[in-house]
């Protein structure tokens, strides 16, 4: 039958890019620009207790390229923390060195193909729960891009079984699970929230495993035939000690 599958769905995502105003930080005064980095690491922390806590988690990485200077990606079990935690951004005195580059809204999302056995809450199996809502990697590389799934002539994801569906993301999987250890995907859903179908997260030790993960998946079925692809944005890590280090002019 051509139906659509449940989904579980865990954390609201954004994922919140920026530019610095450059010309603007180099001439704000010294002071200005300690209070600014102050209030900012003041967030940064703030954010780490809420990751600590389990209600939450983000990621903040530089961007590689002229389409953003840095990348946060929130999440958070509420759309209305990640709107509040946006405006408290935005109002911080490092907000006024901040241009919006682009932001991208979905939520932490596992489509569920394989039937329930009798007695069985997979939903609430501690491996579902721990990818609803998970604690972010801190690994070095970040990748993020969105996706749309095919409808085009014979190529239209939207009219096959659901069987067929199951078994081309089947075999997906199965490339996937050749980059355990080396990658680490979030897979979060936009249907009806933002301009693609889905947002792909991906950490990686090693960049190049971004592009071989990627590269090889083109291959499947799945990807081959029934996938689109919006812009990609690739980002090394900014751990806390580092902060003053990248707003250092
Ligand atoms: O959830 C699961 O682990 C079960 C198997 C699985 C599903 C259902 C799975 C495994 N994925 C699923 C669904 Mn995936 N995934 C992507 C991309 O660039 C590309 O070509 C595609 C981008 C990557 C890199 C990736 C990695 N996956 C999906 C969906 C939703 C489709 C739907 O519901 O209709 C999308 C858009 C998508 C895209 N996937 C895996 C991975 C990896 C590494 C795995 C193995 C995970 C593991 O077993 O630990």
């Amino acid at each position: 039958m051509v139906e659509p599958v449940k989904t579980f769905d865990g954390w609201y995502s954004l994922h919140d890019l920026r530019s610095i105003d450059w010309v603007a930080w180099k001439l704000a005064t010294e002071a200005e620009r300690k209070d600014a980095l102050a209030d900012f690491n003041q967030l940064l922390e703030k954010w780490d207790k809420v990751e600590e806590n389990k209600a939450g988690s983000h990621a903040f990485y530089k961007i590689i390229g002229q389409k953003a200077d840095f990348l946060f990606m929130f999440l958070r079990p509420t759309v209305e923390e990640l709107s509040d935690l946006e405006t408290e951004l935005n109002k911080s005195k490092m907000g006024d060195f901040l241009i919006p580059a682009h932001s991208y809204f979905s939520v932490v999302e596992i489509s569920r193909y394989r039937p329930e056995k009798p007695g069985e809450d997979i939903e609430n199996s501690d491996y579902i729960q721990g990818r609803l809502y998970p604690t972010l990697p801190k690994w070095d590389y970040i990748s993020f891009y969105p996706m749309d799934r095919r409808r085009e002539g014979n190529d239209n994801w939207y009219t096959l079984e659901k069987d067929i569906r199951a078994k081309l993301l089947y075999e997906h999987s199965l490339t996937g699970r050749k980059y355990a250890g080396k990658i680490q995907q979030v897979i979060t859903g936009s249907i009806g929230f933002d301009a693609w179908e889905w947002g792909v997260t991906l950490f990686a030790h090693d960049v190049l495993e971004l592009k071989n993960i990627v590269y090889e998946m083109r291959f499947d079925e799945v990807s081959s035939r029934y996938g689109e692809f919006g812009d990609f944005f690739i980002g090394t890590i900014i751990a806390k000690d580092d902060v003053s280090e990248f707003f250092k002019v």
